[in-house]
């Protein structure tokens, strides 16, 4: 079985598998060669044979275990019609919600986008045993609701989402309704990655850590469940990682009621407390991305101490958050010799 397959499965294994959050992206110069080539980020996002290749360029270089699909959280919301772009140095912009009244009759316009997807997956799986990587496990993923509604009523990233929580706050029948029409669209797109070839599900929750108790658990909790369960009456075998970041003491909540198999875990979490969160279910994580910008000594201390805090129950390393953009090739290549040591 795959490393990463068997270790959801409930297996220890004599070494960690390992995959990094945006192991595809700036920091490789062939990602930037391609991506200059292509003009746009959604251009290349929706170009099957481009983002592809951009997916398996990571896999090349450190024979990571974990494939993960090459696109973006949102194009779920592009879906939606909020029609997104991406300017050069900006980040992302949405067209964003500004009324109640906006999200009633919401629904999928451009479902073409889930196509393209879908071909980049197939194309990915047909890839990977190609080039002799039968051990990588090919991770399909999607943002989960709290984060994608916080980017349609913000219209962009923000530090906070302030304009997003005062929404969901004055007007909690309209947020329930957006959560659900996202919940029911995200399950169609990972349907759809599935059936093209995706072993796994990860749910990127990047701003879950910004909220309340009792939102945590109605607008965190509650539609990632919905989600998970609506997603295994179709795939009841394929597994979910849910990445509920900066969960802070929410995470056992979350992994005992939420439905996902395993949970990944950001950088704020020491690795004794990660070593708790095993009793619950198999974890992923959490090196400070920023100590593998540092590499060298620091870099192979903290990664050390996490994985023998982890390592003898099921445990897959990764980082806290994404590979930050200025990080130096040669510190990820170290860092997985380091996990791959007995
Ligand atoms: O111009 C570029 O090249 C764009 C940089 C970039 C990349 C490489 C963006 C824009 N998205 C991505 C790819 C991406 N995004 C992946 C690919 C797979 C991999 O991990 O290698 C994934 C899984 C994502 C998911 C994603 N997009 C998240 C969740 C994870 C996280 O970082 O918290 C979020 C919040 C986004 C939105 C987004 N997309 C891009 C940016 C710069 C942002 C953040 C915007 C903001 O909040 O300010």
């Amino acid at each position: 079985m795959k490393p990463i397959l068997a270790t959801l499965s409930g297996q220890v294994l004599p070494t960690p598998p390992i995959w990094l959050m945006r192991q595809a992206g700036r920091y490789l110069p062939e990602y930037r060669a391609l991506r200059a080539d292509k003009g746009g980020f959604l251009d290349l996002v929706y170009d099957p044979v481009a983002a592809c290749e951009v997916t398996l360029q990571p896999i090349r270089r450190f024979r990571m275990d974990g494939a993960i699909l090459f696109s973006d959280i949102l194009v779920v919301p592009d879906v939606l019609g909020r029609n997104v772009r991406f300017t050069e140095g900006e980040g992302p912009k949405l067209d964003p919600i500004r009324r109640p009244e906006d999200i009633a009759g919401m629904k999928p316009v451009k479902t073409d986008r889930y196509d393209r997807v879908a071909e980049t997956v197939s194309l990915l799986a047909a890839a990977l045993p190609k080039e002799g990587f039968t051990h990588t496990t090919l991770l399909g993923f999607a943002g989960a609701p709290f984060t994608i509604a916080c980017y349609m009523l913000e219209g962009g990233g923000s530090k906070d989402f302030a304009a997003a929580r005062l929404f969901a706050i004055l007007y909690p029948d309209a947020f329930q309704a957006l959560l659900d029409t996202i919940v029911e669209t995200t399950v169609d797109y990972l349907d759809r990655q599935i059936q093209a070839g995706a072993e796994v599900i990860q749910l990127f929750d990047s701003w879950a850590g910004v909220l309340h108790a009792e939102g945590f658990a109605s607008w965190v909790i509650a539609p990632t469940q919905k989600l998970v369960a609506q997603l295994k009456t179709r795939h009841p075998h394929i597994p979910v990682i849910g990445f509920a970041r900066k969960a802070g003491p929410h995470y056992a909540d979350y992994a005992r009621q939420s439905g996902v198999d395993a949970i990944s875990i950001d950088e704020q979490i020491a690795p004794s407390a990660m070593a708790e969160l095993q009793k619950i279910c198999p974890v992923q994580g959490n090196l400070d991305p920023h100590f593998l910008l540092a590499g060298g000594e620091k870099m192979l201390d903290s990664a050390a101490k996490i994985k023998t805090a982890c390592q003898d129950k099921p445990f897959i390393f990764n980082l806290g958050h994404g590979v930050i953009k200025g990080t130096d090739p040669a510190h990820v290549g170290q860092l997985v010799d380091l996990i791959r040591q007995p």
